[in-house]
């Protein structure tokens, strides 16, 4: 149930937005010189995707886009988040660059600055040029490199417009579900081997932080995964089950970020190249910290009675050291998510108190869930009414956030689900392609506006 109280108000400056990526949204893969990624390959496998979609057309934003940005400017949002795509600017991951596929980027930002709302876009999120992921991705050392030069192509066009940039969107999520199990591209089931996909991630980002630098961008940060890890019962084998689980999920990636060290020195000396040399890339300061929060995870030992793990049924080489449990008691969003508002200032928490003064402000980058109420969600209203009051009693208690964005604008191909999980404000007929704004979208201008008549 939605509070009948008004929102608490946030500061002055803070920053409300919406998020999407491009692979999730844009449609037009094989258009205006676009080369294909990591993910048209993997949509191509059979069982890979729900329902065998594929993202060819997407909601199409490729071409509807303008029609996308007057629908921000009705929403009243301050920012819009949204991904370049590597592949439609730079085809082959390296050499030349498409002058169309930055074009469309170009007048994207051109459109969004005419709408007064700031554009932040993520230079990353999950489609690498198929050329490069041939060539083995980011489990090669290369395609960090390759990463930076492409960021640089971007900055040099984008530059002068944007003031705030996201270099990488979750790199826990790719390396994991991408490399590590194959439940998304680039299917890989390398388990534990994984793992030097997770540090060139993290190179990559330290470069491409200094080549924005070197542009002159003055604010730049990461959008990681965050979430609060529990262990199922206080017996041993599940606390180390958990304490694993959160090494792998939340420490592996904010560790070198904030402290310039990996969380494990055992796990250090198993990466590729010169680490320690790295890790002064890696730790390059930043200028905020982007968490998205979804859910906080209960994790057991596995043991002949572990019951349903999250990685069953995905055809695992080998058995996880931990599985993952379902949350007690708890609302379900329609992906069957638990709604646990309180795992947000958990996560605040829990990151102030790992790395002090070493986390810079925090942006919450996305935060989220499914329905399948086609307009009226007034889950998803209770749902982030929640979470905004959470994240508010967050700040009373000391955190520094400075802002809120919501995944996502439009319903959109996700990912491994396919069209079957509808995350947006806006309703997206698939046939048509018509938008249809549904009540959250309504609710959240409403919270924009009292918000706009209440300051001076
Ligand atoms: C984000 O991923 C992505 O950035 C975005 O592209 C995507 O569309 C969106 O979220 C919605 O999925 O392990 O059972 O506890 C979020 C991925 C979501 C992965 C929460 C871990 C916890 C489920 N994370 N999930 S569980």
């Amino acid at each position: 149930m939605t509070s009948d109280q008004p929102l608490p108000s946030f500061p002055d400056g803070f920053l409300w937005g919406v998020s999407t990526s491009a692979f999730q949204i844009e449609g037009a893969v094989d258009e205006d010189g676009r080369g294909p990624s990591s993910w048209d390959a993997f949509v191509r496998r059979l069982g890979a995707v729900k329902d065998g979609g594929d993202a060819t057309v997407a909601t199409g934003h490729y071409h509807r886009w303008r029609e996308d940005v007057e629908l921000l400017r009705e929403l009243g949002v301050d920012a819009y988040r949204f991904s370049v795509s590597w592949p439609r600017v730079q085809p082959l991951g390296t050499g030349p660059v498409n002058a169309a596929g930055l074009d469309f980027y170009d007048r994207l930002v051109d459109a969004l600055c005419a709408a007064g709302i700031r554009p932040v876009p993520t230079l990353f999120h999950w489609d690498t040029p198929l050329p490069l992921e041939e060539r083995g991705g980011w489990l090669e050392r290369d395609t960090a490199r390759r990463f930076a030069d492409y960021t640089e192509h971007v900055a040099a066009r984008l530059g002068d417009r944007v003031p705030h940039w996201i270099t990488l969107n979750e790199p826990a999520e790719l390396t994991l579900l991408g490399y590590g199990i194959g439940e998304h591209a680039p299917g890989g089931k390398l388990l534990f081997d994984a793992l030097p996909a997770a540090h060139h991630q993290l190179l990559g980002h330290g470069l491409a932080v200094r080549a924005l630098r070197a542009h002159g961008a003055r604010s730049v940060g990461i959008a990681n995964s965050h979430g609060p890890v529990r262990p199922l019962s206080d017996g041993e084998a599940d606390a180390a089950a958990a304490e694993l689980y959160d090494v792998l999920t939340n420490r592996l990636f904010a560790d070198p970020l904030l402290t310039g060290r990996y969380p494990d020195e055992n796990l250090a000396a198993a990466l590729p190249g010169p680490v320690a040399d790295d890790l002064k890339v890696i730790s390059e300061p930043l200028d905020w910290y982007g968490v998205n929060y979804y859910q906080p995870t209960l994790v057991a030992a596995p043991g002949p009675d572990a019951g349903e793990s999250e990685f069953a049924g995905v055809g695992l080489p080998a058995r996880l050291p931990f599985s993952l449990r379902e949350i007690p008691g708890k609302e379900r969003t329609g992906f069957g998510w638990a709604v646990v508002p309180e795992g947000l200032p958990e996560i605040l928490h829990t990151l102030r108190a790992r790395y002090g003064d070493r986390l810079p402000p925090v942006m919450i980058t996305e935060n989220g869930c499914s329905y399948p109420d086609p307009v009226h969600d007034v889950r998803r209203i209770a749902f982030h009414d929640a979470h905004l009051r959470a994240l508010h009693s967050a700040c009373a208690a000391g955190a520094d956030v400075r802002g809120y964005f919501i995944w996502s604008l439009l319903d959109n191909f996700e990912w491994a689900e396919g069209y079957s999980q509808r995350f947006g404000l806006v309703h997206v007929d698939y046939a048509t392609l018509e938008r249809t704004p549904k009540d959250s979208f309504h609710w959240l201008r409403g919270v924009l506006r009292d918000r706009a008549g209440r300051q001076p």
